[in-house]
């Protein structure tokens, strides 16, 4: 194709074609005339700064604009809000979500309402770092988007990561999670979402605010099912924090969940829920590793419930369990002994130290948790 594209280059050239960078822009201002100018293709480089409230509304660009931050994260935004906006790139810009005066844990950082062909690469979601995630809302949350990339992100110091509903076509990689009161990242009634290679740990729920904190979650409520869902190579740790489930998949109005593949996962912490999967139908699950952090009561572990047709497999957790499925296939899973301070005391499986090639202390590197044996079940870094 090298002759082609020899040809071709001086003639978009002289057509004037929008490739080049735009500006550089420093202001909200210079940001606003630059979106308002930019063709398809184009990028704005973003100078460090404070662009306040990005609002953008019915805007389409057949190739995608981009907003590159000169400096990874030096160009931050108070607010993103995009309402049938289709085309556009966010690389390297940061938002600070600070909740003014009336303003709820239910607030929104980056609100996005339909559209869709949008990119948040290498940006940071944050809210104030005050080491107190009780004042602060959601990163993002995105409704009725068809084709959202969320990759190489962080989400910090934020009351629920990001909730996406309504939606098709995610691609949610690479993003660490962290330092967060409730949930990680949540969907409602999603068509089609790569969730993988994300990191999560140190979550610090409230008790008293009713918080049931998730790493990752889907549910049904005033939703519909979700389908076509691949949740892999991420990583769950509670780390310093205070309590999270893992994969947390419930249908609370009954509605049967369509195709899920959750595979080759990492959860340790004190919850039942490492991967929890209801009413879905031929669901996957296989080289997950779940366990506890020990010195509890429950066992941490891969829970199927109203399933038809599921396949766990090559798993590590602590405990299995299968209430009302039907056609569950469970083989070759690898069951640990969780039970009782630093696991010592068992009653059942195989001890931590004889599977797993590090010390599995809470604040463990994740490669602790590489099987001694090769060719045993359980996750590996990817
Ligand atoms: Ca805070």
């Amino acid at each position: 194709m090298k002759p082609a594209t020899v040809v071709l280059l001086p003639l978009l050239l002289a057509a004037g074609c929008h490739a080049a960078p735009r500006g550089p822009v420093a202001d909200a201002d210079g940001l606003a005339a630059a979106l308002a100018a930019a063709g398809p293709g184009d990028t704005i480089i973003l100078q460090p700064g404070d662009y306040g409230r990005l609002q953008l509304r019915d805007k389409s660009w057949d190739r995608p604009v981009t907003l590159r931050a000169a400096q990874p994260g030096t160009a931050r935004f108070a607010r993103i809000a995009l309402e049938n906006v289709r085309g556009l790139i966010f690389d390297g810009t940061g938002l600070d979500l600070v909740l003014g005066a009336g303003e709820g844990e239910r607030t929104r950082g980056a609100d996005i309402r339909g559209g869709g062909a949008l990119t948040f690469r290498n940006c940071a979601f944050s809210g104030t770092d005050d080491g107190n995630p009780d004042n602060d809302g959601f990163g993002l949350n995105a409704r009725g988007v068809d084709g959202l990339t969320v990759e190489n992100c962080t989400f910090r110091n934020l009351f629920r990561g990001a909730v996406f509903a309504q939606s098709r076509n995610l691609r949610i990689t690479g993003n660490q999670v962290d330092t967060l009161r409730s949930d990680g990242f949540d969907f409602a009634e999603v068509d089609t979402a790569l969730i993988a290679g994300n990191r999560f740990r140190d979550f610090f729920f409230s008790a008293e605010k009713g918080d049931h904190a998730d790493f990752i979650q889907f549910w049904t409520n005033q939703a519909g099912p979700s389908a076509n869902i691949t949740i892999r190579d991420n990583i769950m740790l509670q780390g310093k924090g205070r309590y999270a489930q893992g994969i947390f998949i419930r249908s609370e109005s009954g509605a049967r969940y369509g195709k899920f593949v959750i595979q080759n996962n990492l959860y340790q912490g004190i919850s039942l829920h490492g991967i929890t999967i209801d009413a879905a139908d031929a669901p996957e699950i296989r080289d997950n590793t779940i366990l506890n952090l020990g010195g509890q009561k429950q066992q941490s572990g891969i829970n199927t419930q109203r399933t038809s047709n599921a396949i766990v497999e090559r798993n590590i957790a602590c405990t299995f369990n299968s209430r009302e499925d039907s056609g569950l296939i469970q083989r070759d899973n690898l069951l640990l002994a969780c039970r009782g301070p630093h696991f010592g005391a068992r009653d059942a499986g195989r001890a931590p130290g004889e599977v797993f090639s590090g010390s599995i202390e809470p604040a463990a590197r994740p490669e602790a948790f590489v099987p001694r044996d090769a060719q045993a079940p359980g996750w590996r870094p990817r």
